[in-house]
């Protein structure tokens, strides 16, 4: 369950901050030092500046806030501060060169350990159970995660190499489950590195419904594609006719046809689009407009934390689909292991007990719903990691990818991003209504 022993946590926070940083120093080391100060696409950052940015952050939140000290470098502050300059401004700051960016990040590691190793994790609710230790750690994975996007976009040769996931048979259970309509208890105010738009635990009524087994594959895709869906105005919403028309698009992100055949570009190599894969690199649009054309929708973030967590057996919320411990790497593909989702119906181990697959990692998956507080939310520690995105044209993204590690991964966990964007590691599943007689 829950870890609650603070000596736990306490090696927990470690463990997470070691292997975050791991991952942050293979993917600032993989390419040649002009690579990281470069900009590879105007949507992201150069690698450099998310590399200082992580060191920032750190000292803002574990030298600074956690245990008092003094500003490093009070005069890098704004430059490494997200809300100050766009990314695409980035390339142009005077920031920190790749050495002095990673000696910076280092310096302030070597002191965060020594904070780790002095702070109790009772008495203010920013240490409490480690919490800013965690999100420190989740902090530095989500920019791991899009750096990784970075790595992507650019061209050039191949930098990152993993093994590709175990191929599964093709999946013969049935494509959709019945969740029977009822209460359940969403988001929570007991997992302790739970960040501020995951709380508080609240009741919800929510309607039966039926939600696809799998998440939605390439060849899935490829048939919306062939049937003409980006030509066919019905099947989009008036803004993502828009995106369509405007940008000319034909298929997801990083895809062209040649011969008749549709290939795509993944982390520096010309592949086939792999059939039986979650589909990758779609807007909200897309995933919106697919649904349409299939006769369902997308699930709400309601409906699929529901999939994801309530338990019918207990009539409880769980951590993840499979239960309340931690990920594995049986039940989901996470933490970059993989460079790419696994088949569709991967991961029995980490079902749901309804028969739901690949919930948790994989591909971040769309849902219906705008990015909203809970009833009863409250901003903590700062009001730019949520509040201020409250209200905007965001829509929440659940569940994690291959790309993003367990640490930042939960069934309560939401992103969130604008929906035009394709870049990121996002694919979807979806839903329908159910007869309000069915499973009750
Ligand atoms: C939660 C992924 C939308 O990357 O914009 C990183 C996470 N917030 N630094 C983002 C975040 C501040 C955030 N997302
Ligand atoms: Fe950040």
């Amino acid at each position: 369950g829950t870890v609650s022993d603070p000596d736990a946590l306490r090696r927990r926070a470690l463990a997470a901050l070691l292997t975050a940083r791991d991952r942050t120093s293979l993917l600032t080391t993989c390419v040649e030092e002009p690579e990281l100060t470069a900009q590879h696409s105007p949507l992201m950052s150069p690698l450099v500046w998310d590399l200082a940015h992580i060191g920032n952050q750190e000292e803002l939140w574990l030298l600074r806030a956690v245990a008092g000290r003094d500003a490093m470098r009070p005069e890098i502050d704004g430059l490494y501060d997200a809300f100050e300059h766009p990314r695409s401004e980035r390339p142009s700051l005077p920031l920190l060169a790749p050495v002095e960016a990673r000696r910076y990040a280092s310096e302030v590691r070597g002191r965060a350990l020594d904070v780790l190793e002095s702070t109790p994790f009772r008495g203010s609710p920013l240490t409490e159970s480690g919490f800013a230790f965690g999100m420190i750690a989740q902090h530095e994975q989500q920019h791991d995660e899009t750096m990784l996007i970075t790595h992507q976009l650019r061209s050039g040769a191949t930098a990152l190499t993993a093994p590709d996931p175990a191929p599964a048979p093709p999946f013969k259970g049935p494509a959709e489950v019945l969740v029977p309509g009822g209460p359940f208890t969403m988001g929570t105010s007991t997992e302790p590195w739970a960040l501020d738009n995951e709380r508080p635990a609240h009741h919800r009524l929510v309607p039966p419904f039926y939600i696809d087994t799998t998440p939605v594959t390439n060849a899935d895709y490829q048939r919306f594609i062939a049937d003409g869906g980006y030509r066919e105005q019905r099947w989009w919403t008036p803004s993502g006719w828009d995106m369509v028309r405007g940008n000319d698009l034909s298929a997801p992100l990083f895809w062209r046809q040649e011969g008749g055949r549709w290939l795509r570009r993944h982390f520096g190599t010309v592949e086939a689009v792999p059939p039986d894969e979650p589909v990758l690199h779609v807007s909200w649009y897309e995933a919106d407009a697919y649904a349409r054309w299939a006769g369902r929708r997308l699930p709400s973030e309601e409906e699929w934390e529901k999939a994801a967590r309530h338990d019918p057996a207990s009539d409880r919320s769980m951590r993840y689909p499979w239960g309340d411990a931690d990920p594995t790497p049986e039940r989901a593909n996470l933490g970059q292991r993989h460079l790419r989702p696994a088949p569709a119906g991967s991961y029995p181990a980490g079902e749901s007990p309804l028969g739901v697959r690949q919930l948790i990692g994989d591909v971040w998956e769309w849902t219906s719903s705008d990015f909203l507080p809970y009833p009863g939310f409250a901003a903590f520690p700062y009001p730019e990691y949520s509040d201020v995105f409250f209200g905007g044209d965001y829509k929440v993204l659940r569940g994690g990818a291959f790309s993003v590690d367990e640490v930042a991964c939960r069934g309560t966990f939401r992103n969130w991003d604008h929906p035009v964007r394709r870049q990121i590691f996002s694919g979807f599943r979806t839903a329908r209504d159910a007869d309000p007689t069915e499973g009750v």
